[in-house]
């Protein structure tokens, strides 16, 4: 783009003065970030508003990423990098006095999203506006983001956060086009004024969605996509009668049932919990957007919906935004008019289902009556949908009833989100390589029996826009010096540098851009935190949502482990290390919150022991979120990537780490695989049991924790550490941690996870870490063959492979604007 700094000023400084009634030395850091982030969506609207006459005058086909969940973080760096002016905004602010990094810190995250699938979404749209292709995300304008996490006493407590406190300067409302979403209600069945029969809902609750845009910007592009958000109000505003008879909590009463909805995320990840309100949040954000569909679609091109999925097609990430199936065939029947095979024709060549998650308990199923009752009509097609399905079915495996059974959309009292996407779908996809097999031969076997043609693998990605030139400029810069550009819109020619690794100088430089990012996070938890951390140990990273899958407790327990021997043998001489955890809880997840505790536990008091000096530290990162992400990836030199394999769908802090040049350590799981095997595996640390050992002792019912306990003293005394005292006076805080590794609470088995199985190995590989760091160049090596094999885990190439295999999609380029 080409950009005016004289009218960039001038414009910033107008702007202050109109919304602030101040002048640059008057305005606080707040001003000036809301007038900065102002100016350049200013200079973002041109191209925007062009990329949707372009798309409308071709017509081309579009995708819509349905989701619950985008996890946007921070716009400012990333829209003026992709708008390819990051530095002379720079400039012009650093003549006015404005220090750029200041500003850019008062921009709170966009957190609408818990973790992995969130992101995913928001890496997604990066790609595709960057790649040319007409793709936009519809899904909900929360007004409490994923809360804030403080740490009190070792524990967590939650916070909301406000993120919309101020205005946000990047959403555009559109009152113009909003919807009705309807509620409850009785169905009736009658002739329209027109004289058609048909299905209407009678004294349904009626609920306003208002979309709010958000331009999603391409890098070096003029594309512009958007990011639609809908928000819930009452059509009535408040009860003014009531007011009036000063009974003001009832006045409200409707009004505030209609804004709950877009209230607040659950912060729940990977386990959902059959809540009427979550079902509403569903429902109210898919029946909004296809109404949106809809409607811009018969504007343009009548009722004949033939050619309906030509130009659209519909990606559902997870089974959140599945009710949009049902709904579709809601609007094409009940309000024009279709028949029942006609609009299942459409609906079968519009939507695609991503599944995220092999975690049965994830598997999102809800209670008829909690369906029925909130969306009677919706219900009654789902019946239908499953009863010409089970016609099917019968004719397939007439002799088979516990399959006929198991396969139902509705079974057992429950409507089984999945098994209508599976079955209504023309695509189901799992998210890295092994994943996908999974689903294939274990969890969703029926289902591949039935629809082999359906099943496709799409290994994850991350956008290297955010998680390299903007998170790691010093390494993006170290990468053009070598290579040139073009890296930023293909990775994959990150495969030049390996001829950098054995260059001497080049790995000194890599030694010492690490060495800086670390210095900048030290610094950032000095401030924040009032830590302060040795940038010359081993920073060995895990952040991710705190999950017992996930297995931070396999860490902690081997830090105890460390702690012990440094104790017991003055002479035990490892490099020095810092082992640095980031991770929310969900706020009912009473394990995993004990976890936290014993983390915070051992942090203390590893990191108060004399005797320790600085060989180990540990460092838990109050309220992990996108921002400090960005500065955590560069900073790590150790990749944690441990969960019982099998059970990680894909993972993507794993690739952020890999092209930041951390090494991978590493479970046989998720993409974990297809990293080692991108980067070799001598240039990562991958150890523990194989999915395959796992499901044998899974089917043989043969592991014993016991077992494990028994052979080795080391780790059976960490165990009994965690209720003997040493950690807690009280022996009840990590108890129920302790008692489910070795008896199993709660009728489940005794160490789920496998905790105890791994951690022999677990220790080993810990130990060729220290072993390896210890070679400071042959570590640098290892870690620019990382970064140059990096390019498979780019999200424009999933984008890609979405493309060819699924949506379809034509690029679309759209030409410079006029005005600027
Ligand atoms: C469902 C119903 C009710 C409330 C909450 C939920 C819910 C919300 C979020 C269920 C699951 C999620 C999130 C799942 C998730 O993030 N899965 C991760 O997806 C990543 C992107 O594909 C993968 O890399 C991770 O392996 C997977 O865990």
């Amino acid at each position: 783009m080409k950009f005016n700094a004289e009218k960039f000023r001038e414009n910033l400084a107008a702007r202050l003065r109109r919304q602030y009634g101040k002048d640059i030395s008057q305005a606080n850091e707040h001003d000036l970030f809301d007038a900065v982030s102002a100016s350049v969506q200013e200079l973002i609207l041109p191209s925007w508003m062009a990329t949707r006459r372009e798309y409308e005058k071709k017509p081309v086909k579009q995708l819509y990423y349905l989701s619950a969940e985008f996890l946007m973080g921070r716009a400012l760096s990333n829209n003026l990098i992709n708008l390819g002016i990051k530095d002379e905004v720079k400039k012009v602010l650093d003549e006015m006095n404005i220090n750029f990094n200041v500003i850019e810190d008062e921009e709170p995250d966009a957190g609408l999203g818990n973790g992995g699938l969130g992101r995913l979404a928001a890496c997604f749209l990066d790609s595709l506006a960057t790649l040319d292709y007409p793709g936009h995300g519809y899904g909900i304008r929360y007004e409490y983001g994923m809360f804030e996490q403080h740490i009190e006493n070792g524990y967590q407590v939650e916070y909301p956060d406000n993120w919309l406190k101020h205005r946000d300067p990047w959403e555009v409302k559109r009152s113009d086009l909003a919807v009705t979403v309807k509620f409850g209600g009785e169905i009736k069945y009658g002739k329209t004024p027109d004289g058609q029969d048909r299905f209407y809902l009678e004294n349904a609750e009626e609920v306003i969605a208002t979309p709010y845009d958000m331009p999603v910007v391409g890098f070096d592009t003029n594309t512009v996509n958007t990011l639609r958000l809908w928000q819930a109000s009452s059509p009535n505003g408040f009860d003014l009668q009531l007011f009036n008879d000063m009974r003001y909590n009832e006045a409200v009463f409707k009004q505030n049932d209609a804004e709950n909805i877009t209230r607040v995320l659950y912060p729940n990840d990977n386990g959902p919990q059959g809540k009427t309100l979550r079902l509403k949040q569903q429902y109210f954000f898919c029946s909004a957007s296809l109404q949106d569909l809809v409607h811009h679609f018969v504007a343009d091109y009548g009722t004949d919906f033939a050619k309906f999925p030509e130009l659209h097609v519909i990606q559902l990430n997870d089974t959140h935004p599945v009710v949009a199936i049902p709904e579709l065939m809601r609007i094409l029947m009940d309000e024009y008019s279709m028949g029942w095979n006609e609009a299942w024709d459409i609906v079968t060549k519009t939507f695609a289902y991503t599944n995220h998650t092999i975690l049965a308990e994830a598997l999102e199923k809800w209670d008829i009556s909690i369906f029925q009752s909130l969306l009677p009509r919706i219900y009654q097609i789902v019946e239908e949908i499953n009863r010409r399905f089970l016609i099917e079915l019968r004719a397939k495996f007439p002799d088979d009833y516990q399959k006929q059974n198991r396969m139902s959309i509705i079974h057992d009292g429950k409507v089984y989100m999945a098994w209508l996407a599976i079955h209504a779908g023309f695509s189901v996809n799992g998210v890295a390589a092994l994943h996908t097999e999974l689903l294939k031969n274990v969890e969703l076997k029926d289902w591949y029996g039935l629809y082999p043609q359906k099943f496709n693998n799409k290994t994850n990605g991350i956008t290297q826009r955010r998680w390299l030139c903007s998170a790691n400029p010093e390494l993006a810069k170290f990468i053009t010096d070598r290579i040139g550009h073009g890296w930023e819109k293909n990775l994959s020619k990150l495969k030049e540098l390996e001829k950098f690794a054995d260059d001497e100088k080049s790995l000194d430089e890599l030694i010492s851009i690490k060495r800086h990012n670390k210095e900048i996070l030290v610094d950032y938890l000095k401030h924040h935190q009032n830590e302060f951390l040795d940038p010359d140990s081993i920073f060995d990273v895990q952040v991710k949502r705190l999950h017992e899958y996930k297995r931070q407790l396999l860490n902690v327990l081997h830090i105890m482990y460390l702690y012990n021997r440094i104790i017991e043998d003055p002479t035990f001489n490892p490099p020095n290390r810092t082992f640095i955890f980031g991770a929310k809880a969900a706020s009912g997840y009473r394990r995993a919150k004990a976890i936290i505790k014993l983390i915070n536990t051992v942090a203390e008091r590893v990191n108060n022991d004399r005797r320790v000096g600085g060989k180990l530290r540990v460092v838990f990162i109050e309220n992990y979120r996108v921002s400090v992400a960005e500065k955590i990836f560069p900073a790590a030199d150790v990749s944690e990537q441990i969960s019982t394999a099998g059970k990680e769908a894909s993972g993507t802090s794993n690739m952020k780490f890999m092209v930041n040049g951390a090494l991978t350590l590493g479970t046989l799981d998720g993409a974990n695989i297809e990293i080692f095997e991108e980067a070799g595996k001598e240039n990562g640390f991958p150890f523990g049991l194989t999915t395959e050992e796992i499901q044998k002792m899974e089917k043989e019912h043969s592991y014993s924790p016991q077992q494990y306990l028994e052979r080795n003293p080391a780790l059976a005394k960490v165990v009994g550490q965690l209720i003997d005292g040493t950690y807690d006076p009280s022996h009840q805080i990590f108890k129920e941690i302790h008692d489910s590794l070795v008896y199993g609470v709660e009728g489940q088995r005794p160490d789920v996870y496998y905790v105890l199985a791994d951690f022999e190995l677990y220790c080993k590989a810990q130990e060729e870490i220290a072993k390896a760091y210890t070679d400071k160049k042959a570590w640098a090596r290892k870690t620019l063959i990382n970064i140059a094999n990096s390019g498979k885990f780019s999200s424009d190439r999933t984008i890609e492979d979405y493309v060819r295999d699924i949506w379809h999609l034509n690029k679309v380029e759209v030409a410079d604007s006029d005005v600027k």
